[in-house]
């Protein structure tokens, strides 16, 4: 196997660094209703008619309940240092609130107990999308008490595995759930509420404080939250594709870490039409992180509606009913679901993120960064990754304190509405038979890791 290019050409990342994989239960645990598993927000959704391209529904994952053995010797071979995965809140509390699941906790047991025999740290996240159905059906994330109820949950899964588990992520991408899910409807819960769903980042952001406090609580340490983050271009100088493309930086960019990192909105205007005690939910939501988790795919290119000029941004289509407009990146390569390839718009990121907040800036963690591309043979996501982890180390060289870097997925899994049809994985999986085979790219990407383990040398500078 000729593989370009050389991972050892790759530049020593600082000793210690942590090398990981990401997934998330909906995607991959299947066994959708084994062992008193509650349905999900993403259960019914996924099972409504036409919701998912290829008619799927996500019922089966790729098998992880059942396969995690298999997948956690993969991740050993590869030489992972951690595996970031997702605990599904109703495997563990069914009801959304009430009684506990104990074979839903003892999956997690297992799981976990699995990774440190083979010395991979584990790193739940306790929130990646799959509200427990009865709290999605009063009301989900635009409901106040889903917030509360999500740090009982946290305090419970911290209960069972604070012992072991040295590494904590609250939240996945509140700022998607809020927009795909309850702005425009291509996610669950499927709510088309434009500018009111603003309550549901509200609530996940104080959801997230509360269970920040009932995690230290119930004995945990070294928490984060995965938050998106995307260098957002205007179309145009034209006032209206700056307008748009400022909006939309304003939402996908600072909504949630702005409070997150300085306990206040960006912009008055949102905090106005956020509810409840705002003022003092923020001092819940801004407690000091341990550390902040950036997810980064591409940058977006944002202008005024153009409903003829849609792109996926996420594999959704904006409506034109926001006053922003996504447009197509031209002049990059495109991954398989058609999103750019700009490595460079990494270091840009996190550099703006340095710009931004300072000192108030915690160390960093890129909790995912990856592409779909089909085949076995995929030099295209080596060609992907050894763009972006350069980029990343060019950022580090900056003064960024970044920790680790966890690759969106360990394994092909259900791309939400895209079904089984966009693969971001390491390693295949061929969903009739759910057999994995490890991508080239895994192979890369192990012999990455092991060079970097041999090189242990300080950053320069
Ligand atoms: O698969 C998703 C993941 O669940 C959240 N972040 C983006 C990934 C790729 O779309």
């Amino acid at each position: 196997m000729t593989l370009p290019p050389l991972p050892g050409s790759l530049p020593a990342f600082p000793p210690g660094f942590l090398w990981g994989a990401s997934a998330s239960a909906f995607q991959t645990e299947g066994a959708a209703g084994t062992d008193g598993k509650g349905p999900s927000g993403w259960d019914e959704f996924a099972g409504r008619p036409g919701r998912i391209k290829d008619g799927s529904d996500g019922s089966l994952g790729t098998g992880f309940y059942d396969r995690y053995r298999e997948d956690v010797a993969l991740l050993a071979a590869l030489g992972a240092g951690a595996f970031r995965f997702s605990v599904s809140w109703p495997r563990v509390v069914p009801g959304g609130t009430g009684p506990v699941n104990p074979a839903g906790l003892d999956f997690y047991d297992r799981l976990v107990d699995e990774l440190c025999a083979h010395g991979i740290t584990p790193v739940p996240t306790l929130y990646h999308w799959d509200t427990p159905l009865p709290l999605e059906q009063a009301g989900g994330w635009l409901n106040r008490d889903t917030a509360h109820r999500f740090a009982e949950y946290a305090s419970t899964v911290a209960g069972r595995l604070a012992d072991r588990v040295p590494m904590w992520i609250t939240i996945n991408e509140p700022a998607e759930v809020t927009l795909l899910g309850y702005a425009l409807g291509e996610h669950a819960p499927g709510r088309k509420l434009l500018f009111d769903a603003l309550p549901a980042a509200h609530h996940q952001l104080l959801a997230h404080g509360l269970a920040v406090a009932a995690l230290r609580a119930a004995g945990a340490a070294d928490i984060g939250i995965a938050v998106s983050h995307t260098p957002v271009l205007a179309a145009s100088d034209s006032e209206q594709d700056r307008f748009g493309a400022e909006l939309y930086d304003t939402i996908s960019n600072w909504l949630f870490a702005d409070p997150l990192l300085t306990g206040a909105y960006p912009d008055e205007n949102f905090a106005a039409l956020m509810p409840g005690p705002v003022a003092d939910d923020l001092d819940i939501i801004s407690a000091p992180l341990d550390w902040y988790g950036v997810n980064y795919y591409n940058p977006t290119l944002v202008g005024a509606p153009a409903p003829q000029a849609l792109d996926s941004f996420s594999g959704f289509e904006m409506p034109g009913e926001l006053p922003f407009g996504i447009r197509k990146i031209e002049g990059y390569e495109t991954t398989d679901f058609g999103w750019p390839v700009v490595p460079d718009g990494l270091r840009d990121m996190l550099v703006g993120l340095k710009r931004r907040y300072g000192d108030r800036l915690p160390p960093l963690c890129i909790t995912e960064n990856g592409c779909s591309y089909d085949g076995i043979e995929d030099a295209r996501r080596i060609t992907f990754l050894d763009g972006h982890l350069r980029s990343l180390h060019a950022a580090m060289a900056e003064g960024l304190d970044v920790r680790g870097y966890f690759t969106w997925s360990l394994t092909d899994n259900f791309e939400w509405i895209e079904g089984y049809a966009q693969r971001f994985g390491l390693v295949h999986v061929d969903y009739p038979t759910m057999r994995r085979t490890p991508k080239d790219s895994y192979h890369w990407y192990r012999e990455v890791i092991r060079a970097q383990r041999d090189l242990r040398r300080p950053l320069p500078g």
